[in-house]
């Protein structure tokens, strides 16, 4: 290592300090420095001015770390590394969580590097460091300031005793990898891949590629590695993509899209049996069919109902519940079983059954008003009777005249860009009194840089594009994860759900934007009543897109999980909400969810019959509106419970993306089936429908 490059990497202080010693002192400072890639910093205490120090600035293994006057020596420069280490003495080093310690009170010590998960960290941008295997901040004990005091691991609020000020340049590491290209697989079997990639490039360096498909995780592997072998299922269609992120946590955008279909693992040709015992039963408006099982010499994968000779919906059960028909009409019925390879079973004999005359269900009706070739997303109802809904990837918005059936395109959003996942034109929202007093149309939406939220004025019925004020912006985007649903409170503010971008410790960063719960003036300004002093009102969310609120003014929200359980929650200020420590109730990392303060769901869905993006209440009745589930939920309020959760329409028309809330006391339901993983315009097939509700 040069000497003037040596000199560099001290701050000022230390080089004050160590012109008064001896020149034999900074020569032996200096040889602790094994090759030029070990960058140092002192990380200086914003409460104490007061340097992150080696006690004793002893190397031996275990030694404790402390607070103490800045020298600028060896063990008080650290190196973050590329693969998340804190190094010091020349790198030769490791910041350590004693005894993998992740509670609060644990210690810190410098010792021998293991490349463990205790040995983790990362420089965030509010400039705490924590660790990654605790989820917990470096912490001067008693928040002292005091010569010698020791340091910790302690929950991260960020006061001044948690934020560590570096000497190398001052600036965090804020700049993200490039995304990463050329995605290759090879080897495809039934169960197994290997896919490849190019590397992305980053001003610090790349120290970790993520592999999710369709916006879940697969892998994660170092940043030096550019091929791993992925576990797949036999059959599915997938769309693989990868991030790449940085050490200090910055993530890419994500790579193109790499669809693949899996092989079977044996070729299937034979049937099913032919479901057994149909038999049929009616209440009111709703015919409940039961069989018994069919056998195959691999498996039944699903059971396919038809009525009057048309397929209305699927199901891995042995019953089905075809809901919301018209009433004192015979209908015929008839089930199918299917396997995973398509073979399909002989149809039973027909079973014929007549509603009755009233409605005494759930659902009385449902009639289709209108289809789209694009994705109808946020929608709002109008005081006459019509309603607006946003098309995500044709990025404009549409009038609907339900009684007439007419549509008109009432203005097209600038700027929006969509992911080529799930970002794009998104949520809407419009308070109590909108149009007549009150013109302005709230929306969120995905740009080529960020998520915001947006206002702009519907003025006799046309949206005024000169009119547009942006609200909030810099919400970071990516493929997947973007939240996108807007809501007003009865307490008048604009509430926003926002996504993770793909990056689980944004959720937990009270300081940035991302994975929460944001909470707004109508005018856009930060409420004085927010719990952390910006927008953010609970946090701890991966990717929330549904948001209601009850008869008693509280906030209800909706979560997508990763592969295991997606979730409703009841909101509370400042409430954190697990992820990605917690998914649902399932624990992931750290102490899980059983950490102190984390808020548990008031009921989890597994993701196959879940991933559940918009929610309505009407009558204190919370409706659940999911895509893979391929149905909706009810439940009834009941306290802080959600509870006689029953499933309507499963099957019957396919993934379901907004539920709302229409203004004769009904629901408004639009599906999302096709063109929904891409940013092509109009390339979907879309219905709206209005659902009359009963008791
Ligand atoms: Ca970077
Ligand atoms: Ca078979
Ligand atoms: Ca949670
Ligand atoms: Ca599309």
């Amino acid at each position: 290592m040069a000497i003037d490059t040596a000199f560099k990497t001290l701050n000022a202080g230390a080089l004050r300090r160590l012109a008064l010693c001896a020149p034999l002192a900074l020569l032996s400072a200096l040889a602790a420095a094994p090759g030029s890639a070990f960058a140092t910093t002192t990380l200086v205490g914003k409460a104490s001015g007061r340097c992150m120090d080696v006690v004793g600035n002893s190397t031996t293994a275990g030694a404790a770390i402390q607070i103490y006057d800045c020298h600028g020596g060896a063990n008080q420069r650290w190196e973050f590394t590329a693969s998340g280490e804190l190094r010091t003495f020349g790198g030769t080093r490791c910041l350590d969580a004693k005894n993998q310690g992740t509670t609060n009170g644990t210690l810190v010590t410098s010792s021998t590097c293991n490349g463990q998960a205790n040995q983790q960290w990362r420089y965030n941008a509010n400039g705490t460091i924590s660790g990654s295997q605790s989820g917990l901040c470096l912490d001067v004990t008693s928040a002292s300031n005091a010569q010698k005091a020791p340091v910790q691991l302690w929950a991260c609020h960020g006061r001044g005793n948690q934020v560590w000020n570096r000497s190398d340049g001052g600036t965090n590491d804020t700049q993200a990898p490039s995304i990463p290209g050329n995605l290759k697989v090879a080897n495809l079997q039934c169960r197994s891949a290997t896919l490849s990639w190019s590397s992305a490039t980053d001003n610090v360096g790349v120290a970790f590629y993520d592999i999710y498909h369709d916006g879940q995780a697969m892998a994660s592997v170092s940043g030096s590695t550019l091929s791993t072998s992925l576990t797949l299922s036999p059959g599915a269609s997938w769309g693989l993509y990868v991030n790449a992120r940085d050490a200090a946590g910055n993530v890419s955008q994500a790579s193109t899209t790499l669809p693949i279909t899996v092989p079977q693992c044996s070729t299937d040709t034979e049937p099913p049996t032919m479901p057994a015992g149909l038999t049929g039963s009616v209440a009111g408006t709703a015919a409940t069919l039961r069989w018994s099982a069919s056998t195959d010499n691999v498996g039944v994968s699903a059971y396919d109902v038809y009525r009057n000779d048309a397929k209305v919906g699927s199901t891995s059960n042995l019953s089905y519940t075809d809901s919301g028909l018209a009433a004192n009409t015979t209908y015929r019925y008839a089930v199918a079983a299917r396997d995973a390879q398509g073979n399909v079973s002989t149809r039973t004999t027909a079973v014929s059954l007549t509603t009755g005359s009233s409605c005494s269900n759930p659902v009385c009706s449902v009639s289709q008003v209108t289809t789209d070739t694009d994705i109808p997303w946020g929608l709002v109802a109008l005081p006459d009777g019509k309603v607006l809904y946003s098309r995500r990837d044709a990025q404009d918005i549409v009038r609907l005249d339900p009684a007439t059936g007419a549509k008109t395109t009432v203005g097209k959003i600038p700027n929006v860009s969509g992911t080529d996942g799930e970002g794009g034109l998104m949520g809407l929202a419009v308070t109590p009194a909108f149009p007549a007093t009150d013109p302005w149309l709230y929306v969120m939406h995905t740009t080529a840089s960020d998520n915001r939220v947006i206002r702009l004025k519907y003025v006799n019925g046309t949206l005024d594009t000169s009119t547009i004020q942006v609200l909030l912006s810099g919400i970071l985007r990516n493929k997947y994860h973007n939240g996108g649903r807007l809501r007003f409170g009865p307490d008048g503010k604009l509430y926003v759900a926002t996504g993770d971008a793909q990056n689980g410790a944004n959720a937990q960063n009270t300081s940035g934007l991302n994975g929460k719960i944001l909470r707004m003036n109508a005018d856009g300004t930060r409420p004085t009543d927010n719990p952390f002093g910006n927008y953010v009102w609970s946090y701890g969310h991966r990717n929330p897109q549904g948001l209601a609120f009850d008869a008693q003014g509280r906030l209800w929200q909706q979560e997508f999980g990763d592969g295991t359980m997606d979730e409703t929650n009841l909101i509370q200020k400042g409430g954190n909400y697990g992820w990605p420590d917690c998914e649902g109730t399932s624990s992931r990392s750290g102490s899980g969810c059983a950490t102190s303060g984390y808020i548990a769901p008031k009921h989890t869905y597994p993701t196959a019959d879940g991933s559940c993006s918009g929610i309505a209440i009407v009558r204190n009745v919370l409706y659940v509106a999911c895509q893979r589930g391929t149905r909706v939920y009810r439940e009834v309020i009941s306290g802080d419970s959600l509870t006689n959760v029953q499933e309507l329409f499963r099957g019957t028309y396919g993934r379901i993306r907004t539920v709302e809330p229409s203004i004769d006391g009904n629901l408004w339901m639009s599906t999302t089936n096709n063109g929904d993983k891409d940013s092509t315009a109009n390339n979907s097939d879309e219905k709206i429908f209005k659902v009359i509700l009963g008791n």
